[in-house]
């Protein structure tokens, strides 16, 4: 542990996250375990059992506590709170709000993200985002969440609504980066519209502030192509930027960057491949931890600065070494940004387990092991270094 560090600000958060279809296991009433199962399925690998932290919940937030972390995300799932539409389970709420209980046991913040990528069946068969429904029954739900939210104060609407828009077009490509189809205006101005009602309910609410966490792909130009980059990056990432300006806080989540330049195909540009050599990682991305600085500033240059909180950051790798690396580089790259004037209230590494993720289990961007087959936990060094920081209240310097 090097000693080279800074203060963080009292009352950094310091946590990590997750999402419920890719922990919790047997979550068979979303449209995506309907595509999984699907005969035929493009989809690789099933999420089946995921983590079974649907049941491990309690272990999870204390091997989390116990290693010094302040703050655990987590997202409640739509599909088991509202099973068929307007039918509210109550016993789902409850289960949710066991698990708000069990952070505050342990002093742990909850960060409760309402929406991470899975939607109910119904929500599926029934028009999605293109329903002129989608912006009320989100709605609804939010309302229906309320009843367990009363002293939460951290409330994530909806996960990277701008990879949910380029989802609904194509798919995550998990082994080689994430693919770029054309994203639709129309669907990122519904998943808006559904964030604004979302959190004007959240708004007349008690003391919760609430948000929305966007994917932040740092995209920079070849010299010469800035124009391009900027048509590139609108309806990518500035639109959902954008949105914020009026909100509490927004969630930055930072991996990677794209670089934009010239293409052979009808449009003419697009991200360009990276060079040979370059390292990756077991997601096919860039190693390129600085990616969080630059995630930052442009976040607080397109919001007008409002405040900020890492709700994921990390690296899927099999070397924890090298995790602890690209951590360090992120958290460094997030100081020199706050030193600038950036108003970051947390920091939530991506992600407390080796979790699904979307389509595979390879990918392993877990602070803690879980055996496939027993569901054992095994905490990494990692967790404990980052643990560390926690306890002491501090970032790494350069
Ligand atoms: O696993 C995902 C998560 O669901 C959303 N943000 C990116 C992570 C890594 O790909």
């Amino acid at each position: 542990m090097t000693d080279d560090t800074t203060p963080a600000p009292h009352g950094f958060l310091w946590g990590a996250a997750t999402a419920a279809h890719q922990i919790e296991g047997g979550n068979v009433n979303t449209g995506h375990w309907e595509l999984e199962y699907a005969p035929g399925s493009a989809i690789p690998e099933p999420s089946g059992d995921a983590c079974d932290s649907y049941h491990r919940y309690p272990e999870d937030i204390a091997l989390l506590a116990d290693a010094g972390l302040t703050a655990y995300r987590f997202s409640v799932e739509w599909a088991r709170i509202e099973p068929e539409e307007g039918v509210v389970s109550r016993a789902q709420l409850d289960h949710y709000r066991r698990m708000i209980d069990a952070c505050r046991d342990r002093d742990v913040e909850p960060v409760v993200t309402l929406h991470h990528f899975t939607f109910p069946r119904w929500w599926e068969h029934s028009g999605g985002w293109y329903s002129d429904r989608s912006t009320d029954r989100f709605r609804r739900f939010t309302e229906i969440c309320t009843r367990i939210l009363d002293d939460v104060n951290w409330v994530i609407t909806i996960n990277e609504p701008n990879m949910m828009v380029n989802q609904t077009e194509a798919r995550i490509d998990t082994e080689n980066g994430v693919n770029f189809p054309g994203p639709s205006p129309h669907v990122a101005r519904a998943i808006a519209g559904a964030h604004h009602a979302s959190t004007e309910v959240l708004r007349g609410f008690g003391g919760v502030k609430s948000g929305w966490s966007v994917a932040n792909q740092v995209f920079q130009a070849v010299p010469g192509w800035e124009a391009q980059r900027d048509e590139w990056q609108y309806w990518r990432e500035d639109f959902f930027l954008e949105q914020a300006r009026e909100d509490d806080f927004i969630g930055v989540q930072s991996y990677l960057r794209t670089i934009i330049g010239p293409t052979d195909d009808a449009q003419g540009f697009g991200p360009q491949p990276w060079p040979e050599g370059t390292e990756r990682t077991l997601t096919g991305w860039e190693y390129y931890p600085e990616a969080l600085g630059h995630a930052l500033r442009h976040t607080r240059e397109v919001t007008g600065g409002i405040p900020m909180m890492v709700t994921e950051n990390g690296m899927a790798t099999s070397d924890d070494r090298r995790r602890i690396d690209y951590t360090a580089g992120a958290l460094t790259a997030m100081q020199d940004a706050m030193d600038d004037g950036c108003d970051v209230r947390g920091y939530l590494h991506w992600s407390l387990l080796d979790n699904y993720e979307w389509g595979s289990f390879r990918p392993t961007f877990g602070l803690v092991v879980v055996d496939r087959e027993t569901f054992v936990r095994t905490p990494k060094p990692s967790l404990s270094w980052l643990g560390d920081l926690a306890r002491r209240n501090v970032v790494p310097r350069r």
